[in-house]
């Protein structure tokens, strides 16, 4: 058996994708949270697979794109998605899908209409939610890479009609989500393979020449006003920012973590919806060995991670009728870094501990 098929059996499991499919004949794919190019391809897919059998398929996603590439990115691959709340899901959709997160729950869908596929790669979680097929590969740096595998399997070609403009959101997809490639295992190397014949090239150039907005200038320069070092940690807080702009502390997370010293970096501001307000703190990371999930878990379940990079959410509404808006940033910010050093030197004390855990026990083996 080759390593491939060590960590995913594409050929029993788009076997039992296709089964699911025909079991449910119109299938909701929900997008959950910011879209980004991972979620956005592998849902995409999903959608052509449902239409190759005849079932009825809608991606949708309550949250429009933020980032200029992947507006960029859905407009010139043309991807079907709709960007509105799900309303009276039961009259239109037999079940649902949710691709790349570590939750299935839907407000208003889940207990509604049956999770009928959930396929992911991010660190698996306890939920009770039952769900028909579950493909879940921590192994794999994409949903994006799992899809091109059972795509394969499945005898898809390609050069084929819609597939072609698959390949190149899947080839996205892998790139923004092993930080330019910088992450990616052998199994995304072996999918960047399968699909690398039939990616657009210019088009990708165009998406990843885009210029910085204006908007997300401002922000950058607000987040090296603002940041400051603790040990090994570089702490940013930017204030208020406007939801479309949220995954811009991405963009600046994975620019400020370059520096030399660093091992992790964590991007927080307060985000502003209509009249709604949540702390959103991203994560990024170069230690392999940091477990930013549980790390990110232990300060609130409203978050989660993989390897590398992660976030998490605190709702803030019942603040916004605060009417200075200054005094609830300093409480915000000096709460939110106060946690986040506390966090800092718990995930070191746990980390010295397996350390000496291992030195004790090959201290122990030498004199048996
Ligand atoms: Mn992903």
């Amino acid at each position: 058996m080759n390593d491939k098929g060590k960590t995913l059996d594409a050929v029993k499991l788009s076997a039992q994708l296709l089964e699911t499919i025909k079991k449910y004949r119109r299938l909701l794919i929900y997008i959950k949270g910011s879209p980004d190019p991972d979620a956005i391809a592998a849902s995409y897919a999903l959608k052509l697979l449902c239409e190759a059998q005849g079932a009825d398929a809608l991606i949708a996603c309550p949250q429009e794109p933020s980032l200029p590439q992947n507006i960029r990115m859905i407009k010139d691959l043309h991807l079907p998605i709709r960007f509105k709340p799900v309303e009276d899901c039961k009259k239109h959709w037999d079940a649902y899908a949710v691709l790349d997160h570590q939750s299935v729950f839907v407000e208003g869908v889940t207990g509604v209409i049956p999770c009928a596929i959930h396929i992911d790669h991010h660190e698996q979680v306890k939920e009770e939610i039952p769900v028909d097929l579950r493909i879940l590969i921590e192994e794999a740096g994409s949903v994006s890479t799992i899809m091109i595998f059972l795509a394969e399997a499945l005898g898809i070609n390609f050069n084929q009609n819609h597939w072609r403009h698959a390949a190149t959101a899947f080839y996205y997809g892998i790139q923004t989500d092993t930080d330019d490639f910088q992450h990616a295992v052998p199994l995304d190397h072996k999918a960047l393979e399968i699909i690398s014949l039939y990616v657009d090239k210019t088009l990708l150039n165009r998406i990843s020449t885009l210029p910085f907005t204006k908007e997300a200038m401002s922000f950058f320069n607000q987040a090296l006003k603002n940041q400051i070092l603790y040990k090994d940690w570089l702490i940013s807080g930017i204030g208020f920012i406007e939801q479309k702009h949220r995954d811009t502390m991405g963009l600046i997370g994975d620019f400020l973590l370059k520096r030399e010293d660093l091992k992790a970096v964590v991007v927080f501001g307060i985000v502003e919806k209509d009249s709604r307000l949540m702390l959103d703190a991203l994560f990024r990371s170069k230690d392999e060995d940091l477990n930013l999930n549980a790390l990110i878990k232990k300060i609130t379940k409203e978050g989660g991670a993989r390897k590398f990079k992660g976030a998490f959410q605190v709702n803030l509404d019942y603040f916004a009728n605060c009417p200075d808006r200054d005094l609830l940033w300093q409480m915000v910010y000096t709460t939110t870094v106060e946690t986040l050093k506390k966090e800092r030197d718990e995930a070191h004390a746990f980390e010295l501990q397996k350390l000496f855990g291992t030195i004790k026990r090959k201290v122990q083996g030498m004199f048996r």
